[in-house]
C-alpha cells in the first residue's frame, strides 16, 4: 500500500513536470427545485446524481469532483441568479440540474457567456438545447418520446383523440407533435386543451373530455402532477366511459405510479425510461436507489444519473483540461448504456439519441409498472429537423 501511494505520487509529479494538467478539485453546481410544486423533480435528480457518486467514488482523470446543490423554488429568476454566482464567484466548472423549461432557458445566457458547460437533466422542450452551444442534454424532449404513441395510438383502435397540455412550452411540443404524427397516421384530433401549469384543476376539463365522445385522452403534465390526473379521470368515470388513456410517460412517473391506484391500469404511454425496464444497468440502478431514497427511481432521476455519468465521462476524456470548450467537445458523440437502454449524445444538436419504448401500466408482484412491450430504437429528437 505504501509503495502504491509512493508509486502514484511519483507519477503524478513527474505528469505535472511534463506540463500536463494539475489535479484540481472540480466544482459541478447543480441547480434544481428543492422546495415548491416540482420539488420531486429536484429531488429525484439530487439523488441519483449523487447514487452515481457513490457508486463511482469522486476521483475522475486525476480531479476531484464536488457537487453543489442549491435550490431554485422552480422560479426562473432565482436559476438565473444562481447560475451567475455559482460561476463567477463559486467557481462551479459544470452547471447541471434544471427542473422545468422556464428554469433551463433563464441559465442558458449565463452558460454561454461564462462559456460553462450546462447539462440539462431534467427539462425537456425542444428548443432548449439551441439556446447555447455549451447546453447538452441527459433527459428527452417531448417531440421525441410523443412519436411513439402518435404512431401506435392509430394502428390500435384509437382513432379519435382529445389532447391535454400543461400550457406552457413543453406542453405545447407534445400538443403538437402528437397532432401532427396521429394526424398523418390516419388518426383525427377532435379537440385540444391546455391546462394551466400552476395549481391546476383538472375536473371542468375532464367533463369536456369526456363530453366530446373521442376514442382517448392523449396528455401530458409534468413529473409529479400525474396523480391529480387520474384521480379525476376516475372521479369523471371516463374509463367507465368507454375512454382509453394515452400519452407521453410523464403522467405515470415510476415514483409515485402505486399510489394511483386501479385507475392507471391499461394507460399505455411512450417513453425513454420505465423502472421495470429489463437490464442489468437498471437492476443496479434501481436497487442502488431504493436504497438509498426508499423509492423507485422515475424518469427524472435517470436524467440525473445519466447527467453525472456524462460529466465524468467528458472530464475523462478532455484529458485533464476542464475549460468548458473541451469539457462539451469531449460531450459531443459520446455514448454510453445508460439504465434505460443504450444512448449518445448528438455531436450536432448535443440532445440525446435515445430508444423510446411503448409500455401499459400493469400489476406484476402486487405493484403498478410501466411495462415495456415495445421499442422505437435511436430517435434523435424530431423537433431539430423542423427548426
Ligand atoms: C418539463 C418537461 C418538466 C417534462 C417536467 O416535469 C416534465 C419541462 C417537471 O421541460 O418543464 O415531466
Amino acid at each position: 500500500m505504501k509503495a502504491l501511494k509512493f508509486l502514484t505520487a511519483a507519477a503524478v509529479a513527474v505528469a505535472g513536470f511534463a506540463g500536463a494538467a494539475q489535479s484540481e478539485t472540480i466544482k459541478v453546481g447543480l441547480i434544481l427545485p428543492m422546495t415548491g410544486p416540482f420539488a420531486s423533480t429536484g429531488r429525484a435528480v439530487e439523488s441519483a446524481a449523487k447514487l452515481y457518486m457513490q457508486q463511482h467514488g469522486n476521483k475522475v482523470g486525476g480531479h476531484t469532483i464536488e457537487l453543489v446543490v442549491q435550490d431554485d423554488t422552480g422560479a426562473a429568476d432565482t436559476t438565473r441568479r444562481i447560475a451567475q454566482e455559482m460561476v463567477v464567484r463559486g467557481g462551479v466548472k459544470v452547471l447541471g440540474g434544471f427542473g422545468l423549461t422556464p428554469l433551463a432557458m433563464a441559465a442558458a445566457p449565463v452558460a454561454e457567456q461564462a462559456k460553462v458547460p450546462m447539462v440539462v437533466m431534467a427539462a425537456a422542450t425542444s428548443v432548449i438545447t439551441t439556446k447555447s452551444q455549451y447546453i447538452a442534454r441527459t433527459s428527452f424532449t417531448l417531440p421525441q418520446a410523443a412519436v411513439g404513441i402518435a404512431e401506435w395510438a392509430p394502428k390500435n383502435g384509437i382513432k379519435s383523440v382529445v389532447t391535454m397540455v400543461s400550457d406552457y412550452a413543453p406542453g405545447i411540443d407534445a400538443e403538437k407533435s402528437f397532432t401532427e404524427v396521429f394526424t398523418r397516421n390516419g388518426g383525427k384530433v377532435v379537440e385540444q386543451l391546455r391546462v394551466p401549469l400552476a395549481n391546476p384543476d383538472f375536473s371542468p376539463f375532464m367533463q369536456r373530455v369526456k363530453d366530446s365522445g373521442a376514442g382517448a385522452l392523449f396528455i401530458f403534465v409534468p413529473s409529479g402532477v400525474g396523480s391529480a390526473v387520474m384521480k379525476e379521470f376516475q372521479n369523471r368515470g371516463l374509463a367507465e366511459a368507454g375512454m382509453k388513456l394515452i400519452g407521453t410517460g410523464d403522467v405515470v412517473d415510476d415514483d409515485i405510479l402505486n399510489q394511483m391506484g386501479p385507475a392507471a391500469l391499461g394507460t399505455v404511454t411512450s417513453h425513454h425510461y420505465s423502472a421495470a425496464h429489463d437490464s442489468a444497468e437498471n437492476k443496479t440502478f434501481v436497487s442502488g436507489y431504493k436504497a438509498l431514497t426508499g423509492n423507485r427511481p422515475n424518469f427524472m432521476a435517470v436524467g440525473g444519473y445519466d447527467g453525472m455519468r456524462l460529466i465524468y465521462a467528458a472530464i475523462e476524456k478532455a484529458g485533464g483540461k476542464v475549460d468548458g470548450d473541451s469539457l462539451i467537445a469531449a460531450m459531443k458523440g459520446m455514448s454510453w448504456t445508460s439504465p434505460r437502454g443504450p444512448v449518445s449524445i448528438d455531436p450536432e444538436t448535443r440532445d440525446i439519441v435515445q430508444n423510446i419504448y411503448i409500455r401499459r401500466v400493469e400489476k406484476q408482484d402486487g405493484e403498478l409498472h410501466n411495462v415495456e412491450f415495445d421499442v422505437i430504437k435511436d430517435v434523435k429528437d424530431p423537433g431539430k429537423a423542423k427548426k
